[in-house]
């Protein structure tokens, strides 16, 4: 498994196995265990070079965490063009069938600090780079396709708002307080955006199992200049899927590396998890033939109105080495294009075209952080920047300007025909201004679309989840608000929300105005139906009856399993995986109970397996019949005795049909 950005990075590795223990001078050490000392009781001395430069190095190890986007997991992988896409831009990784770039991709929480849990309610980043023969190109996207402003100015307020407060630095990664439901409350324009970040979307079962958006209006241009607006869609092959919100909750205690556990140890078992990147296009001459403003990026554009085509596929093969070279010192910028890739004039997009950069000169030490292993192009660059903190590069001769005559004026501009990059021309005028265009007013209509578009479960979800938030923001003031705020999307959600959370019905009878609907929003509307990597736990012990008929056929439908037994041990030489104290029902996509138990605090740790996976939807197969649970028994829904029948509810996925079910 290789590519060229892979082979680039080995000549940076170093194993230090097998290897005598040196400063970084290179000089051999003798002896690691003590300090210098004047006698063995006594001070350690300045001389001890040995000692100060290993505590100095400990000492400056750490570099600040993004500022969002802090929590992240990464890995590479190879994109894979499926069509000539010429006829849309003239970008060389689209341009033919079955042409390979190697990607590097880091998925990641916004909210939480570099040590916060996975599986918290909030926005997913999915960011690409492509290293591609014209330069690096970053896509720098998000699982949610809307956003919680529309100007960059205010993104400074939103993420203070939505980060811990000041005061106590509480709560860790969550929206669910004062400030966050504060600033929703009296900035509406994110009225779309809390739609999505309320409903399952923000509780991902895994980054395999999430849809990627660019957000932002782009501009695709062939090379004969002719230019379209576009939105980026990663699709996943797996399908969209989620958590409950019960379960997400109690994940992130149980193992708060879920997310970044799930993605590495599929692409070490070789799940290599896939996703296909769609566009969306509008040619440039029909920017205002919609009912939106489509450089506005608090909308879609319905997937119904503006289909996606598909050009081509990423797949996720290989692990980083390191975690710290790779993933933390990545560093993404929205302004990183290859030509037949522009910017619109999206105001979100301008502000973050500055702000990118700019994070990576105090994150990454200085102007150089492009050196970095894995920030460099696998396409050879050349210009005139020089020095700074952490130079690497030997630039040698005596030219660093331009024009020049010692070296013939080189590094020379390319022009736009033989591939140098070309700003599309477009005519802009106007009057220096700080206010938000008209069009960018509407900021409920596609609120409400979403909410209209969705099943009842998902609106269900979606009241639950506004509750739970809204119910833990002390001041009933802000909930009065945010109920107000609701009332313009939908008048029964609002007054419900309103009723849960203990403050007053909305004043607002009137919600905006309109009956549009996109199914394409739905998670649920069109399921992948596929068992293909979910994980299942069967419980066993000395009682199991064979076990390798049980396994088998989940391995052929690509089941990942696990053993869980009372304690470590092997069973018809199988070892088990964990006990019932070493893991917990809330990390599998499904339970299989293959085992009695005769201890009673065993039964009860069995019937806890059975309760939890129960609900939280999940199916369950009763190979043996437990003597504890009489809540939960074959012949409910998703709940079954065979293998095959499991296999087929592990298919469906959650079993909505539950009315006994408390998750
Ligand atoms: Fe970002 N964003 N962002 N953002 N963003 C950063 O850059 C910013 C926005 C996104 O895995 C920062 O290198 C502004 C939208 C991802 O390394 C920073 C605005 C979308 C990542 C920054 C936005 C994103 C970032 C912090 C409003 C989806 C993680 C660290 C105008 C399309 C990339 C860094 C990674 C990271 C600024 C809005 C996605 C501060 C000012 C919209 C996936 O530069």
């Amino acid at each position: 498994m290789t590519n060229k950005k892979l082979q680039q990075l080995e000549q940076y590795k170093a194993d230090d196995r097998n290897k005598a223990l040196t400063t970084n001078q290179g000089l051999k050490v003798s002896e690691d265990e003590h300090s210098l000392k004047v006698g063995s009781r006594g001070p350690t001395i300045m001389e001890d070079f040995h000692f100060r430069e290993k505590m100095t190095h400990f000492d400056h190890e750490r570099i600040p965490e993004r500022v969002v986007h802090a929590r992240g997991t990464a890995a590479h992988g190879i994109f894979e063009c499926y069509e000539d896409a010429s006829d849309i831009t003239k970008a060389k990784f689209l341009s033919e069938k079955g042409k390979q770039t190697p990607v590097f991709v880091r998925f990641s929480t916004v909210a939480g600090s570099r040590g916060s849990s996975d599986t918290v309610r909030d926005v997913r980043g999915f960011a690409t780079k492509f290293y591609t023969e014209e330069g690096n190109y970053d896509l720098v996207g998000n699982n949610i396709p809307v956003f919680f402003m529309q100007d960059a100015i205010k993104f400074p307020d939103f993420i203070h708002a939505v980060k811990p407060e000041p005061h106590n630095e509480i709560p860790q990664a969550q929206s669910a307080h004062d400030t966050f439901w504060d600033y929703i409350a009296n900035n509406q324009e994110s009225a779309h955006m809390i739609m999505w970040h309320l409903s399952d979307r923000a509780i991902p079962r895994s980054y395999r199992m999430m849809e990627g958006f660019g957000v932002n209006t782009f501009r695709f241009v062939n090379a004969a200049g002719k230019a379209h607006f576009v939105k980026f869609h990663w699709k996943p092959k797996l399908g969209v899927h989620s958590f409950v919100w019960d379960e997400a909750q109690k994940v992130a205690g149980k193992d708060p590396d879920f997310h970044r556990r799930d993605l590495y140890e599929n692409i070490e078992q070789g799940n290599f998890p896939e996703f296909e990147l769609g566009v969306q296009l509008i040619p440039q001459e029909d920017e205002f033939k919609f009912d939106f403003d489509i450089l506005d990026p608090t909308k879609i554009w319905p997937e119904e109105e503006v289909p996606v085509r598909i050009l081509g596929k990423m797949t996720l093969n290989r692990n980083v080495d390191n975690f710290f070279a790779e993933t933390e010192q990545v560093a993404f910028h929205v302004g990183h294009v290859v030509p037949g890739i522009d910017f619109s004039n999206d105001p979100l997009l301008q502000g973050r075209l500055f702000s990118y950069t700019d994070t990576q000169l105090i994150r990454l030490g200085g102007p150089n952080f492009h050196e970095l292993p894995i920030n460099r192009p696998v396409c050879p660059f050349h210009n005139n920047q020089r020095d700074g903190y952490g130079r690497q590069t030997i630039n040698v001769g005596p030219v660093s300007y331009h024009k020049n005559s010692i070296h013939q004026n080189t590094p020379a501009p390319v022009p736009a025909s033989e591939g140098g990059y070309e700003h599309y021309q477009e005519k802009v005028d106007g009057m220096k201004v700080r206010e938000r265009s008209k069009s960018f007013e509407d900021h409920f209509s596609q609120a409400r679309m979403f909410w209209l578009s969705l099943t009842d479960i998902e609106k269900e979800h979606l009241i639950k989840a506004a509750s739970f938030e809204v119910g833990k923001v002390m001041r009933l003031e802000v909930r009065q608000q945010v109920v107000e705020m609701f009332s313009h999307i939908d008048g029964n959600l609002a007054t419900q929300l309103a009723m849960n959370v203990g403050v007053q019905p909305p004043t607002n009878k009137q919600h905006v105005e309109t009956d549009k609907v996109s199914p394409a929003v739905s998670m649920y509307i069109n399921p992948v139906l596929s068992t293909e990597t979910k994980k299942v736990a069967i419980v066993v012990n000395e009682t199991t009856e064979d076990l390798a008929k049980i396994i088998e056929p989940l391995k052929a439908e690509k089941i990942t399993v696990e053993l869980v037994s009372d304690r470590q041990q092997t069973i018809q030489g199988l070892v088990v995986d964990h006990t019932m104290d070493t893991t917990h029902p809330v990390l599998y996509d499904g339970l299989i109970v293959a085992a009695k138990f005769d201890d009673q605090k065993m039964k009860n740790k069995l019937n806890e397996f059975i309760t939890e996976t129960f609900n939280h939807y999940k199916p369950i197969s009763l190979l043996v019949a437990p003597t504890t649970n009489p809540t939960v028994k074959v012949g409910d829904e998703g709940v079954v005795q065979t293998i095959e029948s499991f296999i087929e509810a592990l298919r469906i996925g959650r079993h909505w049909n539950r009315p006994t079910a408390i998750g």
